[in-house]
């Protein structure tokens, strides 16, 4: 082992971590919330609306995650061991406390202390921000990840970026979905560490030099850039009682000195100020994803902020311990790219390693195929990434250059593979070539990585057969799959303490870090005592919701109504329209007096649109305009109600996800590549209405098919019917769907805003609609049908409930990192003494 071990600049180290643990208990957790309350924040009175409240509860939470934290960073450099750098542009964390807490294990001492000064802990948690430094699945399944490592002892650190506005909040006007930025940094973020000494540089604009150097080597300069300064903001991540504490570092852009002065010097201050926003202007705001923001530039340049900021760090450490020498560097670290996001990690590992470390291109291309490995998280063609070459040539030259040089040998080797296949070499090539050529970052990833893995197994079928074939034919081995998960300690133990507490005093509370020990609740799924309190559980779930949206949206449901929830972002594929049309034919059926034997239900819509993404901002107009028809209508009072919930987000789906009876999981086949909210509201004891997509495919092979409401046509069925779907026929030759479009096109829910779900309307009749809307009516309300007649028989219903909770063990990311652990990163545990 090597003397030098410290990540730590030089300097002695405070015996800090040496000295006795800060007492768990509720009288030193008060002492120290006293503390900070009143010294550091100078509060004399506890005046329940300042954020001084929560801010002193989690510095007196902090401290206590420090000296775990520095001990997990202490033992991971005496070991030297192998890690994982997790690059992603978006973690959607959430609250923290009470995960903090709950992982901790001094939930209980905390609530203590605060009752004894007359405060409550639930009202401290709801004072939390929402961190939301993300758009939906992607970003939360990377915070998921994050606390499954710990948990696991795994050593992996989270990469990202630390935007000053996080996911846009939503509010509902007139029906509309109006966008307003989530300032989420206002009041500070208390779980934060700044490191300044650990900032990096990251250069942009310019151009390359070449020259020999004097043994002849070609060398290659990057010079006349604009340089900003990347700042890390640490956030803990703690494990679940195992005293682990692992990282997400957040990078923040700043001007730097020399960017500064050089303008100035030059001459204009106002330039060098206004120069000075635009660098800082990289972190400032996350991108809501649309097809629109495809190809911004700003967006880039967020990108390679993040992957060079990242890969410096990692090789700042390296060298503090190792100097040069990078032969064992592949062997002890590892990038896991989400999504082609921080893709360009490839061409900068590149570059530092040749231009600033001195290696040669094979070393360097070795160690970066041997560390960087590559998930993907989508089958939707357009939403593979490309960035234009020009773009490329003026924001990163050094890069381009690179990648023009990985490309050349790559297609040397396509065409060592199939000689003459020249179709072939254009289809793999990292460029698009065409009017305007572009970089394909999905086949950079692949070329650069070792391994390739979709996120659940239909998808990772799908890729290989479909967009990654030529690659999977080239290179078998590299492709995998990962099905993803989420965490049952926010998912299930924190969020529904209710359910929790009846399953821990049943089978013990082991599944809270083995989660397939829910699997001891199938043999009660009959037993009648136990499905009493099963339901008993649940209902306080379906009261907190109903009285939730009673106060959001004025609409009241009654908690005994069968919760039919459909919350995610606002897609085509994802096919909110199909939930509409089911509702509005429900609508129908009891206006005309067939409604007789339909169980009473609340049917909830949740999700934002992208705000340049017309169609997904239509959907949520038409939602709102069919809910006020249906909840303004007394004969629908007691038998159907529709709501948009809005500003769905982390916390939301909290409250949500224990209250669902029905959990809609109705994408195209075909389109979804996993989904995530299907487990959440599966291991709550929801039902799954659902095409067989993503990982519904999984989940009712895991519960049985009797337990699951399956509907709609397969992926092959699906392509099958591409080129003669005829969408106005099916609609004609179905008096349910016929009287339906009849309604809306009438104008019945939008009678003075005309016109404005014509386009809605329109694709749903489009022979070319890609996601087949008409062709999965049918099969859907025959399926809620079912749904219906299921949800009648108590008895039945408390089954599959139970049923499905006891089935949801593999989708634990606890499993997922196992997985990824096993297959892709092979990393020892951190052996904490
Ligand atoms: C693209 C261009 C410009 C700006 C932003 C983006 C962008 C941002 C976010 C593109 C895509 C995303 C997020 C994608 C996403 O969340 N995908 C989902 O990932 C989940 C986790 O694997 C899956 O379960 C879902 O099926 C998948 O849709």
């Amino acid at each position: 082992m090597s003397a030098k071990k410290d990540m730590e600049p030089a300097g002695s180290e405070i015996e800090l971590l040496q000295g006795p643990a800060l007492p768990m208990t509720a009288d030193a957790i008060l002492q120290d919330f006293t503390h900070y309350f009143g010294r550091m924040l100078g509060r004399r009175t506890i005046q329940t609306q300042t954020p001084f409240l929560y801010q002193s509860v989690v510095f007196a939470v902090r401290d206590r995650l420090m000296e775990r934290w520095g001990k997990t960073r202490n033992v991971l450099q005496r070991d030297d061991q192998r890690r994982v750098c997790y690059l992603s542009l978006e973690f959607l964390m959430g609250r923290l406390l009470r995960n903090a807490l709950l992982n901790l294990d001094i939930e209980k001492e905390t609530d203590e202390a605060l009752s004894r000064i007359g405060l409550q802990l639930e009202d401290i948690y709801d004072r939390e921000y929402d961190a939301g430094l993300g758009n939906g699945g992607l970003g939360r399944l990377a915070a998921c990840f994050l606390d499954s490592c710990a948990t696991l002892a795994l050593p992996v650190t989270g990469y990202g970026i630390r935007y000053q506005y996080g996911m846009f909040h939503q509010r509902i006007e007139d029906g509309y979905q109006v966008e307003e930025p989530d300032v989420w940094l206002r009041a500070g973020f208390p779980w934060e560490i700044e490191r300044l000494d650990f900032a990096q540089t990251v250069h942009f604009g310019g151009r390359t030099v070449a020259h020999k150097d004097d043994k002849g080597r070609m060398q290659y300069e990057w010079i006349d850039t604009h340089a900003v300064l990347a700042i890390p903001f640490d956030v803990p991540i703690p494990g679940y009682r195992n005293e682990v504490v692992n990282t997400l570092r957040l990078w923040s852009a700043s001007a730097t000195n020399e960017f500064d002065l050089t303008e100035f010097n030059a001459g204009s201050y106002v330039d060098a100020v206004a120069a000075k926003n635009a660098a800082e202007n990289i972190t400032m705001v996350l991108y809501p994803n649309a097809a629109t923001e495809n190809g911004q530039e700003l967006r880039l340049r967020q990108q390679y902020f993040l992957a060079s900021a990242s890969l410096q760090d990692t090789l700042r450490i390296w060298t503090l311990d190792h100097g040069e020498d990078f032969s064992e560097f592949a062997a002890k670290n590892c990038f896991q790219l989400n999504d082609t996001h921080p893709a360009v990690a490839v061409a900068e590992l590149m570059r530092l390693l040749i231009d600033r470390h001195n290696l040669g291109w094979d070393d360097a291309w070795e160690i970066t195929q041997r560390t960087m490995a590559y998930t993907n998280h989508t089958l939707l063609p357009e939403a593979l990434e490309q960035w234009p070459v020009a773009m490329f040539r003026n924001l990163l030259p050094r890069l381009l250059d690179i990648i023009y040089e990985i490309n050349a040998r790559f297609i040397q080797e396509v065409s060592q593979a199939w000689p003459g296949d020249t179709d072939r070499l254009a289809r793999m090539s990292l460029i698009a070539e065409g009017s305007e050529p572009m970089i394909r970052m999905a086949h950079l990833a692949i070329v650069g990585s070792y391994s390739v893995n979709g996120v659940a197994a239909l998808h990772s079928e799908l890729l290989v057969k479909g967009l990654f074939r030529d690659f999977a034919e080239l290179w078998p081995q590299k492709f995998n799959n990962k099905t993803n998960g989420v965490t049952q300690r926010r998912w299930l133990a924190a969020c529904n303490p209710g359910l929790a507490a009846l399953i821990s005093a049943r089978i013990g509370d082991g599944w809270v870090t083995e989660l397939t020990e829910l699997a001891g609740l199938a043999p009660l799924a009959d037993d009648a005592e136990f499905q009493a309190q099963w339901r008993a559980a649940r209902l306080p779930n379906k009261e907190r919701l109903a009285q939730k949206i009673a106060k959001k949206t004025g609409v009241a449901i009654d908690a005994t109504m069968l919760f039919d929830v459909q919350v995610k972002r606002i897609h085509e594929y994802k096919r909110q329209l199909l939930n509409l049309l089911h509702a509005v034919h429900l609508y129908d059926r009891i206006r005309r007096g067939d409604g007789d034997d339909l169980v009473p239900r609340a049917i909830i819509i949740g999700g934002k649109a992208a705000p340049g993404y017309v169609m997904a901002k239509g959907i949520i107009k038409c939602i709102n305009n069919v809910a006020r028809v249906i909840n303004s209508d007394p004969s629908m009072s007691d038998k159907l109600r529709l709501v948009f919930y809005p500003d769905y987000n982390v916390t939301a789906m909290e409250l949500i996800c224990p209250a669902a009876d029905l959990s809609e999981q109705i994408s195209t086949a075909g389109k979804e590549a996993s989904g995530t909210g299907n487990m959440k509201f599966m291991m709550n004891g929801a039902i799954t209405i659902g095409t067989l997509d993503g990982a519904n495919v999984e989940i009712r092979e895991a519960v049985g098919a009797d337990n699951f409401f399956l509907f709609g046509n397969t992926v092959d069925e699906i392509e099958a019917l591409r080129g003669q779907y005829d969408p106005g026929s099916i609609i004609e030759n179905d008096v349910d769907f016929k009287r339906v479009m009849t309604l809306i096109e009438s104008g019945h829910f939008n009678r003075f805003e005309p016109h404005i779900f014509d386009d809605m309307v329109r694709s749903i009749r489009e022979p070319s609609d890609a996601w087949m809307t008409a062709a999965d009516f049918r099969s859907f309300v025959d399926a809620q049908a079912a749904v219906n007649d299921a949800y009648k028989d108590v008895a039945g219903w408390t089954r599959m409930s139970i049923l499905n909770s006891a089935a949801s063990g593999r989708f634990s990311t606890d499993r997922t990192m196992r997985d990824y652990n096993r297959d892709i990163w092979r990393l020892d545990p951190i052996a904490l003494d």
